[in-house]
């Protein structure tokens, strides 16, 4: 197999009975019905598979069951089909699943088709002549207008090779899927295989897979191991989209798996209950009221919703709505994955659409942009888009939240926030991990910081500004520290606020004193000064102050900070030029009797009591003026 050949899912549909697997088999081959109750009753009840190589082309075939009471099972096949190959019997003309099929692929978005007119050998030439109109009436305005119609007949051959030719040229122009986006493999069977463990099988729909890579499995969240890997029943180096796979994995038992599951790149998504859609009910369906409840069919996966609209109160037939849904089960959906809804009871097919927001919460009344937000996501601009989910990020906006949201791949999500920076909309408070900030809320930040900062000087005028933490925390938790930090710069930046140090405080702010406060400032310092070393305790020195006890405390810090005080101990303070003294004596016993001073040869230097002369000296210590050595110091 060439590794650059193209890789194509074709997925059948149509009523039962009509000839699906026997066309499947006739053009490759293979007979897709795997189960042994199917070989018996004849009939398809399950997904089956088979392969062929033909005109540079590789395709998949996804046969799905045509039964009523077996179109869930359709429904996991019909997830990740490339071309449609709809399937009418000639002799029996357009029959209910056929229309149902038909409508589901329609609303999952396949893009293109082919339609065979099977069973070509049980009618004559005018029975064909009028199902083909029939066909074309039926398709008409669909995007299989203008799809080959090919009357083909199992029984004798004819019309195959027409047939091959046109599910070519329809494979030519399908989109190849990007093997470089996130891989993604919604399994739809899981079983044992002796010798080997656990294997899971799925169209792969993006990204790619191969032996040794890591996968989440969703919902349950293990990290597993890729042992193995096939595609088309070979094993190889890396399955890419558009190629049923099937993956060995390691550490996980077979029946801990199941359809519905979904595997994945690790640590990039996130499984979900609650998801924002747009709603699109068949005209064939009943109207759908507020709070209604459906099955739910998404890739392989399926539960029940319950619906909210968005804006309206009901869903009339025929049209279309946002509207949250409330997930019975936990599942893994992303942006613009399609899905389908069946009626609760009796289960028909009633409509579909595509998911906006995949991690969306329980509507909100006073939530009044919702509908706006989600008309921008499905506008589907990336610029617009991570502009308006940032506006909606009180925190801001983290890489990983963008990537679980947009299933962006990382030069996207850079590239649109440089944009959005750019042109004034967010602003990047960090760049690794990168944190995006709407600029309104960087601006509420700022604003905040300054009327925290104003506030607290105003409240506290004897200190010189607030700590950095402090101010921090009075913010709340509703702001983060890369914006607090971010915020901080610019405000320096533009000569706003003095963040040096670990205060901030207004740009060119001083402390004023009130000429009452002066006064008492200056007397603490002179008190100390001219206490030399035998200091009296700073509560006396405070309590003959006429400022009250908190202010007289706050200019004592004022002093301490300006470095014309000096704490020494808790309770002993000097004054700079006491200390200041007292080292020049040192140096001078230091030079008369050598650099070896004890306790009291250091009283009867300073002519002080122990109780200033111990806590002196460890002072003396911690300024590497004097060390310490035994019972002595040595004057350094
Ligand atoms: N005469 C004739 N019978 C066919 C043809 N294709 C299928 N059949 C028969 O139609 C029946 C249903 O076919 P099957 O492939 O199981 O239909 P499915 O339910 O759509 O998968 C089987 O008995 C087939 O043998 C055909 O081209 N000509
Ligand atoms: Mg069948």
């Amino acid at each position: 197999m060439s590794m650059n050949m193209k890789s194509v899912i074709v997925g059948t549909a149509g009523h039962i009975d009509h000839g699906k697997s026997t066309l499947v088999e006739a053009l490759t081959g293979t007979h897709p019905d795997r189960l042994v109750e199917e070989k018996r009753r004849g009939i398809t009840i399950d997904l089956g598979f088979a392969f062929l190589e033909e005109n540079g082309v590789r395709f998949g075939f996804v046969d799905v069951p045509g039964h009523e009471r077996f179109v869930s099972n359709m429904l996991a096949g019909a997830a990740g089909i490339d071309v449609l190959l709809l399937v009418i019997a000639a002799d029996e003309s357009i029959k209910p699943q056929t229309r149902e099929h038909f409508d589901i692929c329609r609303l999952l978005g396949v893009k293109r088709g082919v339609v065979a007119l099977t069973k070509s050998d049980m009618v004559d030439k005018d029975t064909l002549e009028l199902v083909r109109m029939e066909a074309e009436e039926f398709l008409r305005g669909s995007f299989l207008e203008n799809a080959p119609l090919v009357p083909v007949s199992a029984k004798t051959g004819s019309g195959l090779s027409d047939l091959k030719k046109a599910l070519s040229d329809a494979a030519a122009i399908a989109s190849v899927k990007d093997a470089a986006r996130y891989f993604r493999l919604p399994i739809d069977r899981a079983f044992a295989m002796k010798g080997f463990g656990s294997v899971v099988t799925g169209t792969l729909i993006s990204g790619s897979v191969g032996p040794g890579d890591e996968v989440e499995l969703f919902p349950r969240g293990e990290r597993l191991r890729v042992r193995g890997v096939q595609s088309g029943g070979k094993s190889v180096e890396r399955a890419t989209p558009g190629q049923r796979t099937a993956v060995n994995l390691a550490g996980i038992e077979h029946t801990a798996l199941k359809r519905g599951m979904v595997l994945a790149a690790p640590g990039k998504f996130r499984k979900t209950r609650r998801i924002d859609v747009r709603l699109e009910l068949l005209p064939s369906a009943r109207k759908m009221k507020q709070g209604a409840r459906v099955h739910f069919h998404a890739g392989t996966a399926e539960t029940i919703a319950e619906v909210f609209f968005h804006g309206e109160k009901e869903l009339r037939p025929g049209g279309s709505a946002l509207a949250n849904l409330k997930l019975q089960d936990e599942v893994l959906v992303l942006p613009d994955d399609r899905f389908i809804v069946r009626q609760f009871s009796p289960v028909v097919t009633i409509g579909g659409g595509a998911v906006l927001d995949p991690l969306a919460r329980r509507p909100m009344l006073r939530d009044t942009g919702r509908t706006a937000f989600l008309e921008t996501l499905e506008r589907s601009n990336h610029e617009e888009i991570l502009a308006a989910m940032t506006e909606r990020a009180i925190l801001g906006l983290g890489y990983d939240e963008i990537v679980a949201r947009t299933v962006w791949t990382d030069h996207e999500i850079r590239d649109t926030a440089k944009k959005l920076f750019d042109t004034g909309h967010a602003k990047t408070v960090s760049t690794e991990p990168l944190l995006l900030v709407s600029e309104k809320a960087f601006a509420d930040v700022r604003r905040k910081i300054l009327e925290k900062v104003e506030k607290f000087q105003k409240e506290n005028p004897l200190l010189p500004g607030i700590l950095r933490e402090d101010l921090r925390s009075s913010l709340g938790k509703r702001v983060r520290a890369e914006s607090f930090r971010a915020a901080l710069d610019e405000l320096a930046a533009q000569k706003r606020l003095d963040t040096s140090g670990e205060l901030v405080k207004k740009a060119g702010s001083e402390i004023t004193l009130l000429p009452e406060e002066a006064r008492a400032k200056e007397q603490i310092e002179a008190a100390f000064a001219s206490a030399s070393l035998a200091v009296p305790s700073v509560k006396e020195v405070l309590a003959k102050l006429t400022v009250e006890a908190k202010r007289a405390e706050k200019l004592l810090q004022i002093l301490l900070r300006e470095k014309n005080l000096v704490r020494v101990s808790p309770d002993l303070v000097f004054h700079r030029q006491a200390l200041a003294q007292l080292k020049e004596q040192l140096s001078a016993y230091k030079k008369a009797k050598g650099d070896r001073i004890n306790v009291p040869a250091f009283k009867e230097l300073t002519g002080i009591t122990r109780k200033y002369a111990i806590p002196l000296l460890e002072y003396l210590d911690r300024e590497r003026v004097t060390r310490r050595a035994g019972d002595e110091r040595v004057i350094l």
